[in-house]
């Protein structure tokens, strides 16, 4: 059968489901009459192909990949089976993982509250980042993009795995949303991952420094301190 490998760990799982429509090929040669073997059957509604009448001989299935899908299972790619007798040839298994995407917002969070106000307008340019490892490649995933002039950024294409979201922040301005400052996201088969957004607002500007009073502690300190030089040799005097 055909199987989305939701977790995309390469094996059937228990809730997996079939996926129907997919063109299943066999190719081979009869050992008796030597004639090569060519056939296709379309996986039904529940994932399910078959090959009927199938003679002795050595057949490669494989799968027709299908736009925006990966394989995940067998990890050959195609699988061999060497037809010997009437016996089904069963568990014969395509495993794909449909690719996802992580989309989301930026703004200008002018009243700071970490809520997209109606009148908060997006921020464009600011570097959004997407860092974790696709677990059906083991390859690690870092990738940046720029939002659009609707503050918009999306990520497409990802394979399982858990992803980092994480913005770029830019001098002046502080972070509002979300409270975490990141977020994290476990990509499914097929996943499309909307509303992961990030507020800012501008800082407000530096409070002028004031200047420090002549009755202070240190000032205070230092007039003590004064008051004993001066007051050390007369004492000494007296001693005498
Ligand atoms: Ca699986
Ligand atoms: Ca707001």
């Amino acid at each position: 059968m055909k199987f989305n490998d939701l977790n995309g760990n390469h094996v059937l799982d228990a809730g997996e489901p079939g996926l129907a429509g997919w063109t299943i090929h066999l190719d081979g040669t009869e050992s008796i009459s030597g004639a090569a073997v060519h056939l296709t059957t379309i996986t039904d509604s529940t994932g399910k192909f078959q090959f009927m009448n199938v003679t002795q001989g050595t057949y490669t299935l494989s799968e027709e990949l299908q736009s925006g899908w990966l394989q995940t299972a067998p990890a050959s790619g195609t699988i061999i089976v060497n037809v010997q007798t009437t016996t089904p040839y069963n568990g014969n298994n395509f495993g794909n993982f449909k690719l996802g995407e992580v989309r989301g917002m930026k703004w200008n969070d002018s009243d700071g509250n970490g809520i997209k106000g109606a009148n908060e307008n997006p921020l464009a340019d600011w570097s959004i980042n997407i860092k974790g490892t696709d677990t059906i490649t083991g390859m690690a995933v870092d990738i940046t993009k720029q939002t659009d002039a609707n503050g918009n950024y999306a990520f497409a294409n990802l394979t399982a795995g858990t992803y980092v979201i994480s913005e770029t922040l830019k001098s002046d301005w502080k972070q509002t949303a979300p409270n975490t400052g990141t977020h994290t996201v476990t990509l499914t088969s097929g996943a499309v991952l909307t509303g992961l957004d990030f507020g800012n607002m501008p800082k407000p500007p530096p409070i002028p420094r004031v200047p420090v009073p002549a009755t202070s502690t240190i000032g205070v300190i230092v007039l003590i301190g004064m008051m004993m030089v001066t007051a050390i040799p007369v004492l000494r005097r007296k001693a005498k």
